[in-house]
């Protein structure tokens, strides 16, 4: 039993170093740039929001929006490179500034119902069959603003719209509590398994789960993922690491909490993640101190370091673990974990 993993991550997960309170450091890198440095950073898999794939596709027709997502699945064939997801940017135009599937205004509503579609066209176009949902403005500043029982049923809608659309296409919801708004509707795990169940076709709704969504949550990142595997739900990680309860950090897989970090790993090997075609996307930006030539070392180590935690959790003794285990002698159990991390 053991995992078999092969890397994606996304065009934005190179960037220019913007944050809300300072403009971009970096140069902006074109697209098919950045497609040309994935397999030299041993990365074979692209993630993409719909306008990633076609850019502003606000302004097409379906027939060009399509046609232009054929001809970047050219592109990453030339790359040798696989689409993974697309995922509908649904939180920058000034249309979902209130959120999306749960605007309270039925224009905008049915403008995110429609960008959706478009979002499983260029799914087809590309060759994936994954289309991630990241419900950005799916909640609210003020629990005043929206009633939830009426926003869950709007979500719910939208995601019955997509399924119906599209018989051959599989839906991951990716929670987070917090960020862009105050609170969202569907913060954890949990939240996105349930309301997964609440659909016209719930064997073709799963979860992608962002480690540091999980933290801001309160949660472990691989307790989530050990839920969402043992309801089958599991269809994509977004590993990165997270500081605490702050901004959303996107910091390199296992910098802050190695521990955790090892877990997630461990996790996925003993239950032989990837076995289904599941990749690991690493959802991790460069520091915006980060000078432009060494700016995507983060994706590069993040990877590293996953694979070197593999390496150190297959190394472990697995029957004096078990001993231990079976003894409850955690102390000994937690040293030997600890001093492997140390490299004792
Ligand atoms: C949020 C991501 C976001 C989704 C995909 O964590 O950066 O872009 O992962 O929509
Ligand atoms: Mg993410």
């Amino acid at each position: 039993m053991a995992g078999t993993f092969r890397f994606s991550f996304g065009p934005w997960n190179i960037h220019e170093g913007a944050d809300p309170f300072g403009p971009p450091v970096r140069q902006s890198i074109p697209f098919n740039q950045k497609l040309a440095q994935y397999r030299d950073l041993g990365f074979d898999g692209v993630q993409f929001h719909d306008d990633d794939a076609v850019p502003e596709l606000d302004r097409l027709s379906p027939a060009q929006v399509v046609e232009q997502a054929r001809a970047v699945r050219r592109t990453l064939e030339d790359h040798g490179l696989a689409a993974e997801f697309v995922a509908p940017r649904l939180w920058e135009d000034p249309r979902t500034i209130d959120g999306a599937y749960t605007a309270n205004d039925p224009a905008v509503r049915a403008y995110a119902r429609e960008r959706s579609q478009l979002a499983l066209d260029i799914a087809d176009a590309l060759g994936t069959d994954l289309v991630v949902l990241w419900l950005a403005r799916e909640g609210t500043y003020i629990r005043e603003a929206k009633d939830s029982r009426v926003a869950v049923g709007r979500i719910v809608e939208a995601m019955n719209d997509m399924l119906n659309a599209n018989p051959g296409i599989r839906l991951a919801i990716e929670p987070k509590p917090n960020e862009p708004m105050d609170q969202a509707y569907i913060p954890t795990t949990g939240h996105a398994v349930a309301i997964g169940a609440q659909t016209v076709a719930p064997d073709r709704v799963g979860v992608n789960i962002e480690s540091a969504h999980a933290v801001l949550a309160g949660l472990d990142p691989s307790d989530e993922m050990g839920f969402a595997l043992a309801c089958g739900k599991l269809w994509t990680v977004h590993l990165n690491d997270q500081n605490g309860l702050k901004f959303d950090q996107d910091k390199t897989f296992g910098s802050v909490d190695l521990r955790r970090a090892f877990n997630q790993v461990r996790l996925l090997d003993a239950h032989d993640y990837g076995a289904n075609g599941e990749w690991v996307g690493l959802d991790v930006k460069a520091m915006r101190s980060q000078k432009d030539a060494t700016a995507t070392r983060h994706l590069s180590n993040s990877r590293e370091i996953f694979l070197t935690l593999l390496d150190i959790s297959r190394n472990l003794p697995a029957s004096q673990m078990d001993e231990l285990i079976a003894q409850r002698d955690y102390e000994t159990l937690d040293r030997m974990v600890m001093m492997a991390l140390l490299g004792r």
